[in-house]
């Protein structure tokens, strides 16, 4: 018995079933294809929305992260000396009768900064600073009734406003001052804070003037420092060096080692 034999379909009805077949598979395999591409669309498109959820919720995670990391950071840079070139050893002094103005600083008149031992404005090579401690160089008046320099410090690069607001912070501003011989030419130094606006709060903190009588009427300096706490609402700090002259032509009032610090 051949299997034509057993066939359900004649032989007609094959070849008309076969030729009904065909569509139909062909419309089940461009369905699937379709489905396919249809599910693949679907798949691309949710992709492409899903993907910048996930980056979205990163980054308000990794901002938060940031924000609680700041507000959970205090900054206290504390017992550093916040004054640039309070020393008079930044750049170049003078060894005779030409000035040096001290870089670092904002000047108004010849103030300069000059060796210990330049003769020509006095000599304070035998001052009482030990030379490891003073350097090479202090600062004095040079040659006007009276000269001034200062610098701004931003304190906010120190401590946080909030804890500069605390009341607890305190400062320290510290400097030799000196003179020549019997002469009261001096140098007195002012500490002023701001607040945001450039607006003065709390009171000066001053230092000075060192008088002959104060050095035994020798060439000398004296160390003079004062603190107190920082007052609410300061942001910054305006340190300010007049020297004026009582004496003759050269204006010999000198300051060196300044110093101003934070702490608590
Ligand atoms: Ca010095
Ligand atoms: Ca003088």
């Amino acid at each position: 018995m051949s299997n034509e034999q057993h066939s359900i379909w004649p032989e007609t009805s094959r070849s008309s079933h076969t030729r009904r077949t065909t569509p139909v598979c062909l419309g089940l395999i461009l369905g699937a294809l379709l489905s396919g591409i249809t599910f693949a669309t679907f798949l691309t498109l949710y992709l492409r929305k899903a993907v910048p959820i996930i980056e979205t919720s990163t980054h308000f995670t990794n901002t938060s992260t940031a924000a609680t990391t700041t507000a959970t950071t205090t900054i206290a840079i504390f017992n550093v000396n916040l004054i640039t070139n309070g020393n008079g050893e930044t750049g170049t002094c003078s060894l005779a009768n030409e000035t040096a103005s001290p870089p670092g600083w904002n000047v108004s008149g010849p103030i300069s900064q000059i060796y210990y031992n330049n003769t020509f404005f006095g000599d304070q090579s035998s001052t009482i600073i030990p030379q490891n401690e003073r350097g090479l160089c202090y600062i004095m008046g040079y040659q006007s009734a009276m000269t001034s320099m200062w610098q701004t410090i931003n304190l906010t690069n120190q401590v946080d406003s909030g804890l500069l607001d605390s009341q607890t912070v305190k400062f320290n501003l510290s400097a030799w001052l000196g003179g020549i011989t019997v002469q009261n030419d001096s140098a007195v130094i002012d500490l002023t804070f701001l607040d945001q606006n450039n607006q003065m709060v709390g009171s000066i903190a001053r230092i000075g003037p060192v008088l002959a009588a104060d050095r035994g009427n020798i060439s000398s300096f004296i160390p003079k420092q004062t603190s107190g706490f920082v007052p609410s609402g300061a942001r910054s700090a305006t340190v300010l060096v007049n020297i004026t002259r009582y004496t003759g032509t050269n204006n010999n009032g000198d300051v060196d080692n300044m110093n101003f610090y934070l702490y608590q």
